[in-house]
């Protein structure tokens, strides 16, 4: 069967929902394919911080009022070293604070928003390719057991870093740039009152923690791992006692573990971000370490700056904003990998044993918590590298 629309979306994360948000409040038809179902993307658990602009364009575009009334916002953060713990004040610093919200909440909105507007999201439908020439596109997906068809004027590939999407620009001579790092994190969510009220980074000598959370009686927390490790290597009696040391919290309780994993970090940026009538956005554009809470910020931004650009093509015809779709990105895309790199960087322990570097990161860390200059400039990323410039124009 073939099915025909004007953009054709292949991904249900924050990318592909948020875009098929904004075009449906500009009367531009799309359709969403999501390879896996509802309840699993619905509980899939990743991000958690909302950037003060990025709250603000999910509120403006109708899609905010439960995060509105369940989201915590927050004035800044802490750092943790050395055995004392400082709270930059990003309110004071810069005049505005973050929004604590799970992404999996962003993602139910999204989707009651879309469905409830009758939007057409093909769930556990797999997309395997899509072919572009000068009018449009054709994605190939199966869906039901069958192989089907979506005829598009436009596709939007929001399918993260290992979908159809970046495979295609890649293939049409895109280039990637990239970087590893030799660490991971292994992540908790668990059952367990946040020690805090704010969020606590932690830099300990023998590596990274977090401590982030979803509601007064959800915590989420986080270790640096080794990049091959493995939660066998990782049991809970080990991992408790490990984030009581690097939080410097001796009474953080052990809580019902409602999810445990370990996901890589890496980098990449891709460009172009487009070829023709094939377009990226999100994680299929571009990752970043998630040290500096800029994974979903930059998807929900990317999508709002496309969004206008469709907009333009379909109310004018002029597709100039379609042809500097990358190039309206890319500052934005390269100040928050900087940025969520200066963050992995200043936190995370690269040659264990190494005193020198030890004392070089305890040396930055009491500086940027010493001097507003330096705290300004941490939080004004952090509360804005993602969203920058980003304004709803639909
Ligand atoms: P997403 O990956 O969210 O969505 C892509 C969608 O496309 C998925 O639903 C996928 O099922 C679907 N898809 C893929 N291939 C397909 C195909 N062939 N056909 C149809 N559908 C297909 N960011 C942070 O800021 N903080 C964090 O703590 C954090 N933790 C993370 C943990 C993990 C394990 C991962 C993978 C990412 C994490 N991120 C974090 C980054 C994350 O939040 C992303 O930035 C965010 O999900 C980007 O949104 P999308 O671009 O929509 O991509
Ligand atoms: C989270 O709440 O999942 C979270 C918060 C801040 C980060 C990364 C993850 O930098």
């Amino acid at each position: 069967m073939t099915l025909r629309t004007s953009v054709g979306i292949i991904g249900a994360g924050p990318a592909g929902l948020f875009l098929s948000h904004l075009l449906h409040r500009a009367g531009i038809e799309s359709v969403v394919l999501e390879n896996r179902s509802r309840d699993y993307v619905e509980r899939r658990v990743r991000a958690g911080v909302l950037e003060h602009a990025a709250a603000g364009l999910l509120r403006d575009s109708g899609a905010g009022s439960r995060m509105d009334q369940e989201g915590l916002p927050h004035r800044g953060v802490y750092l943790q070293f050395d055995g004392s713990r400082h709270h930059l004040d990003f309110v004071r610093l810069t005049g505005r604070g973050i929004v604590v919200y799970g992404q999996q909440e962003v993602v139910k909105d999204l989707i009651d928003a879309r469905l409830a507007a009758g939007g057409e999201i093909l769930f556990e439908a797999e997309a395997h390719g899509v072919e572009v020439d000068r009018e449009g596109a054709t994605v190939t997906f199966t869906h039901g057991g069958a192989e089907e068809h979506l005829d598009c004027d436009y596709c939007v590939a929001c399918d993260g870093a290992h979908g159809v999407g970046r495979k295609a620009l890649l293939a049409r001579g895109a280039r990637s740039y990239e970087r590893e790092y030799p660490h991971a994190w292994l992540g908790l969510l668990a059952r367990t009152p946040p020690i805090a009220d704010e969020l606590v980074y932690a830099y300990h000598e023998r590596g990274f923690a977090l401590h982030s959370m979803r509601s007064p009686d959800i915590s989420r927390l986080y270790l640096q791992v080794g990049r091959d490790a493995t939660l066998d290597e990782w049991p809970l009696d080990r991992i408790w006692p490990e984030l009581r040391a690097r939080l410097g919290e001796p009474d953080l309780r052990e809580g019902e573990v409602l999810e445990l994993g370990i996901s890589q970090m890496s980098s990449f940026v891709m460009e172009p971000m487009q070829d023709g009538h094939l377009l990226v956005a999100g994680d299929a554009a571009h990752i970043v370490p998630p040290t500096g809470a800029k994974g979903m910020n930059l998807a929900l931004a990317d999508v709002t700056v496309l969004a206008g650009a469709l907009a333009d093509r379909y109310r004018t015809g002029s597709t100039k904003r379609l042809e500097s779709y990358t190039t309206d990105c890319l500052h934005r895309l390269w100040r928050a990998e900087y940025f969520s790199t200066f963050m992995t960087q200043l936190l995370h322990r690269q040659s264990p044993g190494d005193m020198f570097e030890h004392h070089l990161h305890l040396a930055q860390l009491s500086h940027v918590t010493s001097s507003d200059a330096a705290a300004t400039a941490l939080a004004e990323n952090y509360t804005g590298a993602a969203t920058e410039g980003v304004t709803l124009g639909v």
